[in-house]
């Protein structure tokens, strides 16, 4: 959950990037990184040699103030192949917010399902539902040919009824909009703090 540093003056927040092994976790945060000024972000940090995530990738990003405290987002992915899932268990800890990156494809919905059952199983050991912690769909790689009508694909995967956004995270469309209402899901709790 949010740490708050009332000495720093500071809150963050800890978003994570979730979902199937090749669905586009990395470079959406990479896309992430691209679009964000030099002064508010730090560089990605990739904590894997290969282009498979191993462990994760991170980038630190800084936002506007609130209430006089300044906000930073630490912004995670985890690995997607399913033996790395001590690795996704551990990235999950004290987590503000997720981004579920969906694989669009009509062969990989069973991959998408059996990582969104495994996330609700790790949320469930953390003590929470999935419907306590903001979370968003992204429905990724809609570029390629075979994706399922929308609606179709929307009913199978979005599970959990959170807003979900199509995306493209090879050009970056849409993957502004799903950090964006991730944020301000995140930000709405802090009324509860
Ligand atoms: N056509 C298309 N390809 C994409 C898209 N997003 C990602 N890819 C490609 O999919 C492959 C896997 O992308 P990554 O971002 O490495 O996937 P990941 O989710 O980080 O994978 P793991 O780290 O193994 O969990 C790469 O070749 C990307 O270029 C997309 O929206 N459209
Ligand atoms: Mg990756």
């Amino acid at each position: 959950m949010a740490v708050i540093d009332s000495t720093k003056k500071e809150i963050n927040f800890k978003i994570v990037y979730y979902g199937p092994a090749e669905s586009g976790k990395t470079t959406t945060l990479q896309e992430l990184h691209s679009s964000v000024k030099s002064k508010k972000k730090s560089e990605v940090t990739k904590a894997s040699k290969t282009e498979r995530t191993i462990f994760f990738d991170f980038l630190a990003l800084k936002s506007d103030s609130i209430g006089g405290y300044k906000t930073r987002f630490q912004v995670y992915t985890v690995p997607g192949q399913p033996l790395y899932e001590d690795s996704r268990r551990l990235l999950l800890k004290g987590v503000d917010g997720i981004i579920f990156v969906a694989d669009a494809q009509l062969d990989r919905i069973q991959d998408n399902l059996n990582s969104l059952e495994e996330l609700k199983v790790l949320l469930h050991e953390m003590g929470y539902t999935p419907q306590e912690i903001p979370m968003v769909i992204q429905l990724n790689k809609v570029d390629l040919p075979n994706i399922p009508p929308i609606d179709e694909l929307r009913k199978a995967i979005n599970i959990f009824h959170v807003p979900d956004f199509e995306t493209i995270a090879t050009t970056g469309s849409g993957v502004h909009d799903a950090f964006r209402e991730c944020v301000r899901q995140v930000l709405m709790t802090l009324k509860d703090l």
